[in-house]
């Protein structure tokens, strides 16, 4: 058995029944082979067995009271998984669907993420397995407030800096920012997409999606293409998808789908924008009411999605944007991304796309960009914002936006680069695992068995 596959197969056995844990450290660790060949010291070092190993895991239990005075019980979250680069920094999520599995495959990928924007940050995430749908504005502040009672011992703006995920987003950081510094007595930035009002910084909230299509410009330009002019599948309607729609119709392309947990909207003129983020931003509601100002759309409910895959991948279009969450793009979904002339591929979402897709749209000659590149707009934007914290500066939007691009082109470059080098030009997960890997393997090298 080879030393990857031996790694791998200990994780199964001592971290058991953590599949999306196991399928983005097979990802990423099966592109390491040639580094690992070309630098024994790695392996002398045992860095691998180290990198999967997170430095420290906090799990907690997260009480409190709903409106009809019930008890309720949350798990709680936060992995601190590496700081050879700097503070664990990566977000919180609130869905249903979280455990130990998820929040550990997200603090993984948050490692070599960080360490390909080149900034000071090491990798962790956090969340919980509460569900925010449905829940009134009191509910989410006793909850964000319960979960902060035990969280705000083990963060700090120079040790661990959380920020928003999938159900996070400034309504709770505000309510999690609150309650930190009632517990501390400190106004400091340790949380970051904080409201603009104390704190945060401009373009974050933008920052994700912006970056997304920053990234995939940088994918078309080496082939002389630009985004003008494209139609585009997007997923999700969220933080990611409304910001990366915005910053499409911006440079001349056109979304025509988004989606949500209940189906997926399919507006051919173009999605209206402005509907969305009244629905999903303001009033959260599901995105079939859609249709009450658009009778020429549709809207595919979850339970019409072909049995191997995802309605929005089946809509022919130029360029794929996935936004919403993980193995959201199936093997078939990439198959009809392909028959359909489709270009393109920029992960808004952590590890949307299985293992099985990805190859197959590596093989397909597709531009592909994986989400621990072409997301990281996200993070390094919360590195400013930190950066603007520590030395009581704010910067204006058109200068963060000015930084956020370079850090895109930054980190497409040394993916593209890396691929080069690796002899799989085109390969971008190839380059962005190896490239994010040497940063961080290189700090630990350097600051010994710890
Ligand atoms: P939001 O909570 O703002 O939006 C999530 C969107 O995805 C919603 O439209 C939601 O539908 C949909 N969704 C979530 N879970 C599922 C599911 N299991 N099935 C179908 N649809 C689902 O989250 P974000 O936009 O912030 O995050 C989206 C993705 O981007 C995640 O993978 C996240 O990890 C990643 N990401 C986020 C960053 C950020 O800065 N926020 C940075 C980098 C990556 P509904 O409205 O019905 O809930
Ligand atoms: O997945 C991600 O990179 C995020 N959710 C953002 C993390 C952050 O600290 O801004």
């Amino acid at each position: 058995m080879s030393y990857i596959h031996e790694t791998i197969s200990d994780l199964k056995n001592t971290s058991p029944a953590q599949c999306e844990f196991y399928q983005a450290v097979e990802e990423v660790l099966e592109s390491l082979a040639p580094i690992l060949e070309s630098n024994k010291l790695y392996q002398q070092q045992a860095i691998i067995q180290r990198l999967v190993e997170p430095e420290r895991q906090i799990m907690f239990r997260v009480p409190w009271v709903d409106d009809q005075g019930q008890i309720q019980v949350n798990k709680g979250y936060r992995i601190e998984f590496n700081s050879a680069l700097g503070p664990y920094k990566g977000g919180l999520r609130f869905h249903p669907s979280v455990n130990a599995s998820i929040i550990k495959f997200l603090g993984f990928e948050q490692i070599f993420k960080n360490a390909l924007t080149g900034l000071p940050i090491g990798g962790g995430k956090g969340g919980s397995n509460f569900n925010p749908k449905g829940k009134s504005d009191d509910e989410i502040m006793r909850f964000c407030q319960s979960f902060m009672t035990e969280l705000y011992r083990h963060i700090g703006p120079t040790t661990d800096v959380p920020a928003g995920d999938i159900g996070v987003g400034a309504r709770e950081i505000g309510y999690m920012f609150g309650q930190y510094k009632r517990l501390t007595g400190r106004y400091e930035g340790v949380l970051t997409g904080k409201s603009l009002l104390w704190g945060g910084s401009l373009v974050r909230k933008e920052a994700t999606g912006y970056g997304v299509v920053y990234f995939a410009e940088n994918m078309l330009s080496i082939k002389d293409e630009s985004l003008k002019s494209k139609k585009c599948l997007v997923s999700g309607s969220g933080n990611v998808a409304i910001y990366a729609m915005e910053k499409l119709y911006q440079l001349g392309a056109t979304p025509i789908t988004c989606t949500d947990s209940t189906g997926t909207i399919f507006h051919e003129s173009g999605i209206d924008l402005t509907l969305v983020k009244q629905l999903k931003e303001k009033s959260r509601k599901s995105l079939e009411a859609y249709l009450t100002e658009h009778n020429d759309a549709k809207f595919i409910p979850t339970s019409e999605y072909p049995s191997d895959g995802h309605a929005v991948w089946r809509i022919k279009a130029d360029a794929a944007f996935p936004c919403a969450t993980q193995n959201e793009l199936t093997l078939a979904d990439a198959k009809a991304l392909i028959a359909n002339g489709c270009q393109l591929v920029s992960e808004g979402a952590n590890m949307p796309s299985t293992q099985d897709a990805i190859n197959t749209l590596i093989d397909a000659k597709i531009s592909y960009g994986p989400g621990k590149a072409a997301n990281a707009g996200g993070v390094s934007t919360s590195q400013l914002e930190m950066a603007q914290n520590a030395s009581m500066q704010t910067w204006s939007f058109e200068e963060v936006d000015q930084k956020l691009q370079i850090i895109m082109k930054n980190i497409f470059e040394t993916a593209h680069q890396t691929a080069i080098e690796f002899g799989q030009p085109g390969n971008l997960v190839l380059g962005a695992n190896i490239a994010g890997f040497k940063r961080v393997a290189d700090a630990m090298l350097e600051q010994g068995v710890v």
